[in-house]
């Protein structure tokens, strides 16, 4: 059984890494908790053990077989070091996914590029894997010519500070108490939408509309794919949602996608107009699987076609996807 390292243990991805390893009884053999200094000698419990976490360093990795990285800049300081010591990094950074020598994989998708890894795999972003398991099974019909994405991202894709923030606005605002101060969001996003994630770019863009871009072609292999996306920051505890439009090379019937999607797996289709039936974030969160409804015919193009799709992003955004690149490792 593999040595497994968690690095971020204590953040809202690497609290669920951990409860994803035990739902899917994911073999352990040894499990070393990691984080930041701050963090170091917090205790956490599982599968009924108790576990100290201890502050990452470049020696942290010895005897380590597959290290799960959480994001943030642990990733580019200490990932060669675990790679170094023997381990496979599963790293949920964005720091690698663009790297020529690093694949990007969704299980569902592109589950062949675990072969030639050099090391390091890359997690792609939330928003990234919760559109392209959906797209997977029309790209598979028709070939996906264009995207055109706008996001509904919850909270949560900023961490538990993330989370934080919006309960501390909204219980401000029920008292009656003056604006919370944001810190995590440049503004409040209780009762509010910013139509601003990470940074932006020199375009205007930002970086998570770039990462949905570039990220999508290369899980595809395909830079044919044209994407252009808008990525907006919600009021939602969990689960980001998309309304995402697709051009297809091939003309495909609404019935066809249905049953495409009805058939793909880590799909869930909910799509019933007639009983008000559609994937919204309270009912998406805490599953890893992708729901998908609204789904109808594009009619101002030749071959178009309009989804909805809505999905956990701390679970299949995130943790379980990792810990399903780990199970492709063997
Ligand atoms: C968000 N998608 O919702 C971001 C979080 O590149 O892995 C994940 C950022 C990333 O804020």
């Amino acid at each position: 059984m593999p040595n497994i390292a968690i690095v971020g243990a204590t953040g809202a991805v690497g609290q669920e890494f951990l409860k994803i390893l035990a739902e899917r009884k994911f073999p352990v053999e040894e499990l070393r908790l990691l984080a930041t200094k701050r963090s170091s000698g917090t205790k956490m419990t599982w599968q009924g053990k108790e576990y100290e976490v201890r502050e990452t360093t470049h020696d942290s990795f010895k005897g380590i077989d597959i290290a799960l990285f959480a994001g943030g800049s642990a990733s580019t300081e200490f990932a060669p070091s675990a790679v170094k010591n023997g381990a496979v990094v599963i790293d949920n950074s964005s720091a690698y996914r663009m790297d020529p020598e690093v694949p990007l994989i969704v299980p569902e998708v592109n589950p062949e590029d675990v072969k030639w890894h050099n090391g390091i795999i890359a997690n792609p972003n939330c928003s990234t894997i919760i559109m392209v398991v959906a797209l997977k099974p029309i790209n598979d019909l028709a070939g996906i010519k264009r995207i055109v994405v706008s996001t509904y991202q919850a909270v949560s894709g900023a961490g538990k500070e993330g989370i934080a923030e919006l309960e501390a606005e909204v219980k401000a605002w029920s008292k009656g108490e003056s604006p919370y101060q944001p810190e995590v969001f440049p503004y409040q996003i209780a009762f509010n939408l910013i139509p601003r994630i990470d940074i932006f770019q020199d375009d205007d863009y930002t970086k998570e509309e770039w990462k949905m871009v570039k990220e999508t072609q290369k899980i595809f292999h395909s830079d044919e794919i044209k994407v252009t996306a808008t990525c907006v920051r919600v009021p939602v505890f969990r689960s980001h949602s998309e309304s995402i439009n697709i051009e297809t090379a091939k003309k495909l019937t609404i019935a066809e996608v249905k049953e495409a999607l009805a058939k793909a797996p880590g799909v869930i289709l909910l799509d019933e107009p007639s009983k008000d039936t559609y994937p919204m974030p309270l009912e998406t969160a805490d599953r890893d699987e992708v729901f998908v409804g609204r789904i109808r015919e594009d009619q101002s193009i030749e071959n178009g076609i309009n989804i909805w799709v809505a999905g956990d992003q701390i679970r299949k955004g995130a943790a379980t996807n990792a810990v399903q690149i780990a199970e492709l490792l063997g």
